[in-house]
């Protein structure tokens, strides 16, 4: 098939950026033609997206991408705009990690029992989940007079286009889901006070949305962690994935949900991916609380950073980063080092060496989980997104797993979009195995082998337990 052009818009929490991949045939390559900052802003005590700056940045992209035969848009999940009746935005997204639901989950619980939420949605329990900050808005004049509910990527869709719709793998985060049909929920939506006309009908992955201009905006994975599953370059079933960056997604890919009390318990995670396949994962903290001290510091040079940590001892201070407590922003250094037993001055450098033994000792807490709650063993950890080029970071996730990481592609997200748009134009044919051989044929790809001393390991894995 001849080769086509495509921009994969991709907004991650901190920054957002336009890429054009170029795919037909067996190959695959990409360029980035706009990177813009996402700031989020507090406006009357509320942390607030800057919608109308990152619809200007997708602007500015898609004009400098030039022509192209698609666009597709992904963004991170749970987080939505509410239109009134004439299509207009009420006020801006308001940030996941935003305090508005503290206390939410507890109050939902009485109305509808986690037991049943999660044997409905199979959706782990997160504060920040669509369904919580939708109740935590019940009331508020904004709420009463919306009409409709639209994530993300979903409202950029329709500023672009004029259609409505919601992508069914972002949808599968909003806790609204039925993990079995595969649908809204209807009488969760209802049990929890949230009108159903709210929710606009589901689309698949690679159905065309509508036109901007006279290019096609097509739905991807629209989730940003569902295109980077995609985006894999696996040999087979048998692989653990961690799309690491601002969070570390960690799991394996499945055909039906695990919903045991034993998953709900570890609070493992059944969300939609792309092709009818379950993405079962678990969110760890990510590098979110380094990127954070970063910002405390003042520090931009995070190789340099890196490099210093890489000659501290090894596992000495090592904090659960799972913890509820690390969730938020503001005063991470503080938290990090009171978590620790460290100093509040402590070193930049001890400081980042505790986050990321703790960070690596967190993957492999959530690896051993998943194939023990999946039942399923795997012999390899891939490692994507921008965590696949923290070296340090990768072979301390293999020592602490005693598997091998295959690390990369780091734009495993902005590949996963293209290659279901270039699937859904015609110019790449096959199944996902088929879309993850034209990545391990084009894409770098690093080995790091499990070193270390496994005994050590489990040692410093009980400390956090
Ligand atoms: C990663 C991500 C993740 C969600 C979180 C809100 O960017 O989409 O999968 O849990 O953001």
């Amino acid at each position: 098939p001849a080769r086509k052009a495509f921009a994969a818009v991709d907004l991650g929490a901190s920054s957002g950026r336009v890429m054009v991949g170029r795919a037909g045939g067996g190959d695959v390559s990409l360029t980035e033609v706009h990177r813009f900052a996402n700031d989020p802003v507090r406006v009357g005590g509320t942390l607030h997206w800057d919608i109308l700056a990152l619809y200007r940045g997708v602007l500015d992209g898609l004009r400098a991408a030039g022509p192209v035969d698609g666009i597709g848009i992904d963004s991170w999940a749970v987080d939505y705009g509410l239109l009134d009746a004439s299509g207009a935005l009420l006020g801006n997204p308001v940030h996941y990690r935003d305090g508005r639901t503290d206390g939410v989950p507890a109050r939902v619980a009485e109305v509808v029992p986690d037991e049943r939420l999660y044997a409905i949605t199979g959706l782990q329990k997160q504060p920040f989940n669509t369904a919580y900050q939708l109740v935590s808005a019940l009331g508020t004049p904004q709420f009463e007079v919306a009409q409709q509910m639209l994530l993300i990527p979903d409202l950029l869709a329709y500023w672009l286009t004029g259609e409505l719709g919601a992508e069914y793998t972002n949808a599968s985060t909003t806790e609204l889901l039925d993990v079995r049909t595969r649908a809204w929920s209807l009488p969760l939506i209802s049990d929890l006070g949230l009108r159903p006309s709210l929710f606009p009908p589901l689309r698949q992955p690679g159905s065309r949305i509508g036109l901007f201009g006279e290019t096609p905006v097509v739905a991807v994975g629209s989730h940003d962690t569902a295109s980077a599953v995609v985006g894999v370059p696996a040999t087979g079933p048998g692989f653990t994935y961690i799309s690491c960056g601002t969070w570390s997604l960690v799991g394996l890919e499945l055909s039906a949900p695990v919903l045991s009390e034993e998953s709900r318990l570890a609070n493992f995670s059944n969300e939609g991916g792309v092709d009818g396949t379950i993405r079962y994962l678990r969110n760890v903290m990510g590098l979110w609380p380094l990127q954070e001290c970063m910002r405390e510091w003042s520090l931009s040079d995070i190789s340099g950073l890196l490099a210093s940590a890489g000659r501290e001892p090894a596992l000495r201070h090592v904090v659960d980063l799972d913890l509820p407590v690390f969730l938020p922003p503001g005063d991470m250094v503080g938290r990090v080092a009171s978590a620790a037993g460290l100093p509040r001055d402590a070193s930049p450098a001890v400081m980042a060496r505790c986050i990321v033994d703790s960070l690596a000792l967190a993957h492999r807490r959530a690896v051993e989980q998943a194939q023990a709650l999946a039942g399923r063993a795997v012999d390899a950890v891939h490692i994507v997104g921008g965590g696949a080029r923290n070296s340090l970071l990768c072979q301390l996730t293999a020592d602490a797993c005693g598997l091998p990481v295959l690390a990369g592609p780091v734009e495993a997200t902005a590949l996963g979009n293209v290659l279901v748009q270039a699937r859904a134009a015609g110019a790449i044919e096959g199944d996902l195995a088929a879309l993850r051989r034209v990545l391990r044929e084009t894409q770098q790809i690093v080995r790091y082998s499990p070193g270390g001393d496994r005994a050590t390991w489990r040692a410093a894995a009980e400390r956090i337990a």
